[in-house]
């Protein structure tokens, strides 16, 4: 491999050169473009109202509220601005371009309907020169609108936010341009048909309009200029336009002697500058750069991928493209950034999902070396809707189109788990049509998709499941996707290699890449004993390091895309962090996860890595037996072969690392400890360093250790539970045992909990979490005032089944639960009964104050109808 520092600072200063050669020519080019994203006012309604308008400047989204309720709007919502156009432009045609307005946009230009468009993710450019006044004041208004059934996605575990959330720009031309209304694309299509380490074959086509009533000569012009920024070849062509014509130009350069490959190591690219000039003045008309890079690749299904001759594995990660607060509205910098994260992290392939995203992505995988997989959103079911399969096909156009020249796509896909909602909707007869239906809209985007690029591959998303095979939908595409959570929705990890087995075995030549898996997780729970749905981060952890593993040793498997890269916005979703999907390797801020360098130990084998990964769990709490030191696992991530762990400068010894992973037991004190971890990486030194702050809980209660300790408790749960507002750790349950404290069970006793959010508490998963029929709480406490409080939400009726929580069933009734609670034998609750009093799924904390004389402290739980249960407990001696 090349040495990936020089190759970027190669690149960085070659792009520089160019792009600033661009920007000095730009004053005198005759093609202007500029944003029109500032001065818009917008309003939300059917019908645009000024006098409920905001100030509003793109990218925009109207649904930051979907971080706050389910029910999010979904509706329509109009934006308006007014435009002089500036005198220089009187002759000029005016085109406006959105990137993306979500989901649909109707445009009116002083009054009259400019232009349409459906679909959330791909761009449109409409010529909006015979709507203007070119001497007055004009006005635009924009009607969006997100809550759409004939436009995909109509389903999917994500929110659908509405709005003008990308760039919008105005364009100016001169009459003759490269034609800018072909799908949102800018009318220039380069594909790089052969490519061998001798030679790389390029073809060009273009499109040239003539808006003028007259015939015009013009010439077209490219230039190829070669990575370091010489230009090596140029090809020119002219041809006379007739009025109104638009002209289809082909050229196929001389091919391009041992090309400097592109690849994610090496991501050389080769720019083409297309010039458009009137052939008897030479002035220049229209101008465009393209980029492109010279590789091949081939998925085998039984080999994996290659790229440029060789086996390559894509290591991978999906992404979405919101961050909370502020939704899809996004700057194009944020989207860089993403970018940068995913390749500091070693990932060479990006599945950009589950729509096409902002050119600012496509042009990072170009510049930095990132494989790409694109897709439309056609997810989870396919509606009985002729003009949805219609937008279907076209927005798969435009996708193609307008990302087209971007050499680090290798497929496009087209639909994800579509039999998911599909099969749980239909049964038997009813399900026929839908998948007659299903196969004949795949039969069709496949079509369209060969059409449009027949150098790219196809691909589909499949959830685990071998029915796709059985109906047939498993031979349509190029490449097939597996997106697999054995471990998390169902089943235990090792079932994803059986799963990957079994499909290898039955279908040997169907190319495989795992286009999903992944675990929850949440920075405030912690797991010495991690479960399957608990959301600790150790059991993300736990889960990632054996499905990385399964997937860089399994050879026939192509690659894995992780699910997903952030956290991100599903205003459906429940679960521990209610309207946030928590499976990111990075925080919706894109803090990363530990985990996150986890994937940056395997990923990056030839720089060092070595990290402790405990900056998700700085705040520790354990149970400490008297004064003995309590012993916790502390991980590091490491590519080395071996590292050392010091604690305040005292070795815990070397230990060899394995799939990247080494485990000390670190004995904790009560205080705050300085980590540092240290390798050896070519004769140097490798180090990090990290402060642990231990907060110890007393097994035995005492007079001197109750003095301002809050003993709070998990019930339920086998995690600790940090509240980010009040920094208090919440311990996990246990058991009670003489002089000490616990629960006391009886047989009927268990543990359980909800995916289900829980009302009025920002501390969810201390809700989510508890311990039915209990016979109650002890502590072995001195006599003295204490403060008992209760932490009590009924979970016990169903909840709604949403259909991406694969394989989860609803909570099960047991309507009208009421108990009696005792403290110390005085009854405190008489026949509390929450559910039906405060609500279900709501939060209650209840307070006592208690003497203690020689006793102990005893909360009993006397059932009089249902279940009892008890979510949380907390102690404090007064
Ligand atoms: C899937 C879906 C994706 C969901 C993901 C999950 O299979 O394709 O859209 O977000 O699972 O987290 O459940
Ligand atoms: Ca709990």
């Amino acid at each position: 491999m090349r040495n990936m520092n020089t190759t970027f600072v190669k690149w960085g200063l070659s792009v520089l050169i160019a792009t600033s050669g661009i920007c000095l020519q730009s004053v005198h080019a005759q093609r202007e473009l500029k944003t029109f994203n500032a001065g818009w006012t917008f309003s939300q309604g059917e019908k645009p109202d000024a006098a409920n308008s905001l100030s509003v400047s793109i990218p925009h989204t109207w649904n930051t509220d979907a971080y706050i309720n389910k029910s999010y709007y979904r509706g329509i919502g109009w934006y308006q601005r007014s435009f002089t156009i500036p005198q220089e432009w009187q002759d000029k045609q005016l085109f406006l371009r959105f990137e993306a307005a979500s989901q649909s946009a109707d445009i009116y230009i002083n009054g009259r309907l400019a232009g349409q468009h459906k679909g959330g993710y791909t761009a449109f450019t409409f010529d909006i020169t015979p709507y203007c006044s070119p001497n007055s004041m004009n006005t635009i208004e924009v009607c969006v609108d997100n809550k759409r059934d004939d436009t995909p996605p109509i389903s999917g575990d994500f929110t659908f936010f509405g709005g003008i959330y990308r760039d919008v720009w105005l364009i100016a031309t001169p009459k003759q341009h490269f034609n800018l209304t072909n799908m949102g694309s800018d009318g220039i299509f380069i594909s790089t048909p052969q490519v061998s380490e001798q030679a790389g074959t390029l073809s060009i086509k273009g499109e040239v309009k003539n808006e003028s009533t007259t015939k015009a000569p013009v010439e077209i012009e490219h230039s190829i200029y070669a990575p370091d920024g010489s230009l090596i070849q140029t090809l020119k062509e002219t041809v006379t336009l007739k009025p109104g014509e638009l002209y289809t130009f082909r050229s196929t350069p001389t091919p391009i002697k041992q090309p400097q490959l592109w690849s994610p190591e090496t991501p050389y690219l080769y720019r083409i500058e297309t010039t458009l000039r009137d052939k008897q003045s030479k002035k220049e008309l229209d101008r465009l750069n393209n980029y492109t890079g010279f590789r091949w690749f081939r998925f085998d299904g039984n080999e994996g991928f290659f790229l440029n001759g060789k086996p390559y594995k894509l290591r991978g990660i999906c992404r979405h493209q919101d961050q909370k607060p502020i939704g899809v509205a996004m700057t194009d910098e944020m989207h860089r950034r993403d970018m940068l994260l995913m390749k500091e992290m070693g990932a060479n392939f990006i599945r950009i999902s589950h729509y096409p995203q902002d050119v600012a992505i496509l042009e990072q995988c170009d510049k930095l070396g990132m494989l790409a997989w694109e897709e439309i959103p056609v997810i989870d079911i396919v509606p009985d809707l002729e003009e949805y399969y219609n937008t279907c096909e076209t927005n798969l156009r435009e996708m193609i189109r307008q990302h087209y020249n971007h050499p680090s796509i290798i497929t496009w896909g087209y639909m994800n788990e579509i039999l998911l909602v599909t099969q749980r909707r239909y049964k038997d007869d009813e399900l026929t049509p839908v998948l007659e239906r299903t196969l004949a809209l795949a039969n069709r985007l496949e079509k369209a998709l060969k059409e449009e690029d027949p150098y790219r591959n196809s691909t589909m998303a499949f959830h685990g499941s071998n029915s796709y095979n059985e109906v047939g939908l498993g031979s349509i595409t190029d490449v097939v996707g597996w997106n697999l959570y054995s471990g998390w929705y169902g089943g235990d990890v090792t079932g994803f290699e059986r799963f990957l087995e079994e499909q290898h075995r039955n279908y040997p030549t169907h190319p495989m890449i795992v286009s999903e898996y992944g675990a929850g997780s949440d920075r405030r729970l912690h797991s010495l004993n991690p479960k399957s749905f608990d959301f600790s981060i150790e059991y993300q952890q736990f889960y990632l390091e054996h499905y990385v593993k399964v997937l860089e040793e399994t050879r026939y498997v192509c690659g894995g895309t992780h699910w997903n890269f952030i956290d991100f916005g599903s205003a459906l979703r429940d679960e521990s962090m209610p309207r946030i999907n928590n499976k990111g390797l990075v925080y919706s801020d894109r803090t990363p996860k530990d985990v996150f360098h986890y994937y940056k130990a395997v990923f990056r084998q030839n720089s060092p890595v070595l990290y402790i990964a405990s900056r998700d769990w700085t705040k520790r709490t354990g149970v400490q037996e008297r004064v003995s030191p309590v012993v916790q696992p502390v991980k590091l991530y490491t590519n080395l072969p071996e590292a050392e762990l010091f604690i305040d400068g005292r070795s815990l010894g070397k230990k060899k690392s394995e799939n990247c992973v080494i485990v000390f037991d670190v004995p904790f004190q009560a205080g705050t400890h300085f980590l540092r971890a240290v390798g050896i990486h070519e004769g140097k030194a490798v180090e990090d360093g990290l402060p642990v702050q231990f907060t110890a809980i007393p097994s035995r209660l005492t007079v001197q250790n109750l003095q301002g300790l809050e003993l709070a408790i998990n019930v339920g749960s086998n995690c600790f539970f940090t509240s980010d507002e009040s920094h208090l750790t919440w311990i996990p349950d246990r058991r009670y045992e003489p002089g000490g404290w616990g629960y006391i069970a009886n047989e009927k006793s268990k543990q359980t909990g909800t995916q289900t959010e829980i009302k009025d508490t920002p501390d969810n998963p201390l809700f989510q979490t508890l311990h039915s029929d209990l016979e109650g709480y002890r502590f072995d406490v001195p006599q003295g005032e204490y403060e008992v409080e209760l932490l009590l939400a009924d979970v016990f009726q169903t909840s709604e089944k949403l259909p991406y929580q694969l394989g989860k069933e609803g909570e099960s009734i047991s309507l009208g639960n009421a108990f009696h609670i005792y403290i110390n034998g005085q009854k405190v609750e008489e026949a509390c009964c929450i559910g039906e009093e405060v609500g279900y799924f709501q939060a209650v904390r209840k307070r006592y104050h208690t003497s203690v004389k020689n006793e102990g402290l005893q909360i009993r739980l006397e059932t009089l109808n249902g279940k009892s249960f008890l979510n949380g407990i907390k102690l404090r001696k007064l």
